[in-house]
């Protein structure tokens, strides 16, 4: 196995909507670069990303795929993103492993509105952006205002380093060479727009660069990489994965001139908490004390977990004592693999720059740092922004006694997937699950069911909140004398609303020790469960303050079961006199369209009680539609929307705020509640 030193290393994300061809491009890099003997194929369930039994049923990635392969010497690391919105979630986590966040682009899609999801992440996170457009066996007159397309979306510093020639067949490069003819125009053209913007950022170069000097390979590479790091070139390729077209040349791209971990942007590591925390500049430096962080976690059917980690600093070694974030006892690694899809190769150490896989360590889960002194206790990553889940489902096991099989696939689900939830409702013994959409929660129920369970589901349901408007007082008064030991609590309590997103407070004001403090956690945990279980509709109550003032106490009955459902019915009491509402989620929506459907779409939004507020068109004909609109009429927007666009449309959903439902929707949702509780 030859060793690769920090410098000659390349990683790079296959990042970009669904179906654009990452896949398949992953699989046409592994086989041009000779690390795999015949090239597979998505459709077929044979690509050596999409290896996972959904996966292979669905013909579409839905985990992140760790490939390698070795170019002139050079190490490239590539994560596979799944690219459906409802499994961002993933695809974020990985973000932090590599330098460069390669765009696969379909030119037949257009700019569609994850691709802009994508770039924004990557500008947040400081990591260069190169776009692949791929397909281009399949067309080459769309391509020149695909090309303006780009530019318009992401900047003038989308420029192309090669260019599609022989009709989608070949490519030539347009970086160092200035000669020659392409699907696109003359070659020089494009040439002299690239130089010219990459001169921009070294004024020695420009000044060689004016007075006539054509810059080498040697000459450009350096201002090449930090126009990259720092935006001002985001550079364009051509291939078709399925022809191999610019596939080598992608190679080279990669190897050349796209940033080794030194040349790169850091990573946006921080030390300290709150107002103390800085950023903690760690070096590209294998030699130098552990830094390493968990970017996605999965479940090998022999290894059981397996935890991918990126390290960006130091050298991790097979058998090492590490520690995890802020942890005193160290953990003991076992092997150390390097990945290939499913398979996995035993490694003796991962050098800063590389990624590998460590499996059985129960304490280890996504986003974690590894570390070897505890000078490093306090570094984290910048948080991620991962999406909120919106989308609930309540699961009922079919037989008895399957819930802990269940539970047993969430709890390794949710190690894997940041945007999944799940919580059991003690009231309905239903499990709700918490997911980005439709296609995201029956994947659960398939994993669940590809276990052997049964499951029967519910309809979907909104994420629904509840709340109040107003103050009121409340009390309750538990007593229970009869026969054996007695209960005794009695608990009066205020409730007033907080801002939206304030959560929960808990507010203790007794005199003269009415109430002893002992018994304060257990009033606490019993509004808690009221809270978790809802009072109006069954939803989870948020953004309230409780400030408990007065009560009783017996001295022999009074115990912490009383006081736990004394607070419970006293937050009940006040809560139904405090002017209670339900809040729905209000999303902000972001459609990309061709132009000539934005009249359909607006109109279509404003009927689902969207609130438009922009729509751009840009001289390529496409437009942006934004709105605001609750989550509850989005429900059916797929097809919809595509019998707007005959296809061409596509959207993005993020959280906005929680707003109040109508009067009307609310009675609704009440007396369903009020039909299952009967
Ligand atoms: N002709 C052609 N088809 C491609 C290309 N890339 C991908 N495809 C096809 O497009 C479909 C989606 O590709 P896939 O790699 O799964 O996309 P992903 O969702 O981005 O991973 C598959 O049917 C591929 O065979 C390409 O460059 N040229
Ligand atoms: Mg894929």
């Amino acid at each position: 196995m030859p060793a690769f030193g920090t410098a000659d290393i390349h990683n790079v994300l296959l990042a970009g909507s669904r179906s654009s061809g990452k896949t398949t491009l992953a699989e046409a890099l592994l086989f041009h670069a000779g690390e795999i003997s015949r090239q597979g194929k998505v459709d077929s369930g044979t690509a050596a990303s999409d290896f996972e039994k959904e996966e292979q049923a669905h013909h579409y990635s839905v985990y992140s795929t760790l490939l390698h392969a070795t170019h002139q010497g050079k190490r490239i690391n590539i994560l596979d993103l799944p690219g459906a919105p409802d499994f961002v979630g993933q695809a974020i986590a990985c973000l932090p492993a590599a330098e460069t966040m390669v765009l696969v682009m379909d030119p037949e899609v257009g700019i569609d509105s994850m691709s802009r999801v994508l770039v924004n992440l990557a500008h947040d996170l400081d990591l260069p952006v190169a776009i692949v457009v791929s397909h281009i066996g399949e067309g080459v007159a769309r391509l020149g205002p695909f090309l303006n397309g780009l530019k318009e979306a992401f900047g003038r510093g989308c420029l192309p380093i090669n260019l599609p020639a022989d009709n989608g067949a070949a490519v030539i490069d347009c970086l160092l060479n200035g000669e020659g003819d392409s699907d696109l125009g003359p070659v020089p053209g494009f040439h002299t727009e690239l130089l010219d913007q990459i001169v921009e950022i070294d004024d020695a170069l420009m000044e060689r660069y004016l007075e006539g000097e054509e810059p080498n390979y040697e000459a450009l590479h350096e201002p090449f990489e930090r126009a990259m790091d720092q935006a001002h070139v985001i550079p364009v390729c051509f291939t078709d994965a399925l022809s191999g077209a610019g596939v080598d040349a992608l190679l080279d791209i990669i190897v050349r001139h796209f940033p080794s971990p030194p040349e790169g942007n850091a990573r946006p590591f921080f030390v300290g908490e709150g107002e103390d925390e800085t950023p903690f500049v760690y070096s590209d430096d294998a030699s130098k004390t552990l830094l390493a962080r968990v970017f996605h976690v999965t479940a090998d059917p022999y290894l059981g977990k397996l935890c991918f980690l990126r390290v960006y600093q130091g050298t991790v070694k097979a058998g090492d004592q590490l520690f995890v974030g802020e942890g005193k006892k160290p953990i003991r690694l076992g092997h150390l693999f390097q990945m290939q899809g499913k398979q996995r190769e035993s490694v003796t150490e991962i050098v800063a720059g590389d990624m590998g896989a460590i499996a059985k360590l129960e304490d280890l889960h996504l986003s974690d740092v590894l570390h070897d002194d505890h000078a490093l206790d306090h570094v984290h990553h910048k948080a991620l922004p991962y999406p909120t889940p919106l989308h609930a489902l309540a699961v009922v096991p079919k037989t008895r006694g399957d819930e802990d099989k269940i539970a047993e696939v969430l709890a390794r689900i949710r190690e894997e997937d940041p945007t999944f939830r799940a919580r059991f409702d003690a009231e309905t013994h239903e499990l709700v699950l918490h997911g980005l959409g439709e296609m995201h929660l029956n994947l659960v129920i398939e994993r669940i069911k590809n276990q052997g369970v049964d499951v029967e589901t519910k309809l979907p349901k909104i994420a629904y909140h509840e709340t109040i408007m107003g103050r009121a007082e409340g009390h309750y008064r538990h007593k229970k004398q009869s026969g054996g030991a007695g209960q005794f609590g009695e608990v009066k309590l205020r409730v007033e609303p907080l801002e939206r997103g304030g959560g929960f407070e808990f507010v203790e004001k007794i005199v003269g020790g009415v109430i002893p403090k002992g018994y304060m956690p257990a009033i606490e945990k019993g509004i808690r469960d009221i809270m978790r279980q809802g009072v109006v509709a069954g939803y989870p109550i948020e953004d309230v303050r409780v400030t408990v003032f007065d009560g009783k106490t017996h001295a022999v009955d009074s115990k912490e079961i009383a006081f736990r459902t004394a607070g419970k019915f006293a937050f009940k009491d006040a809560f139904l006199k405090a002017s209670p509402h339900i809040l729905e989620p209000v999303v902000n929506v972001e459609v990309t369209t061709p132009g000539n459907a934005v009249g359909a779409i607006t109109g279509d939004l404003s009927s689902r009680r969207g609130k438009v507020f922009a729509t751009d068109v840009m001289s390529s004909g496409a437009a942006v539609v934004k709105a605001a609109v609750p989550l509850a009429d989005m429900m059916d927007y797929e097809p919809a929307l595509k019998s707007m666009t005959k296809g061409r449309g596509s959207y993005t959903m993020t959280l906005s705020h929680y707003d109040a439902v109508p009067e009307e929707i609310a009675e609704g949702l009440v007396a369903q509640f009020d039909a299952q509780r009967a």
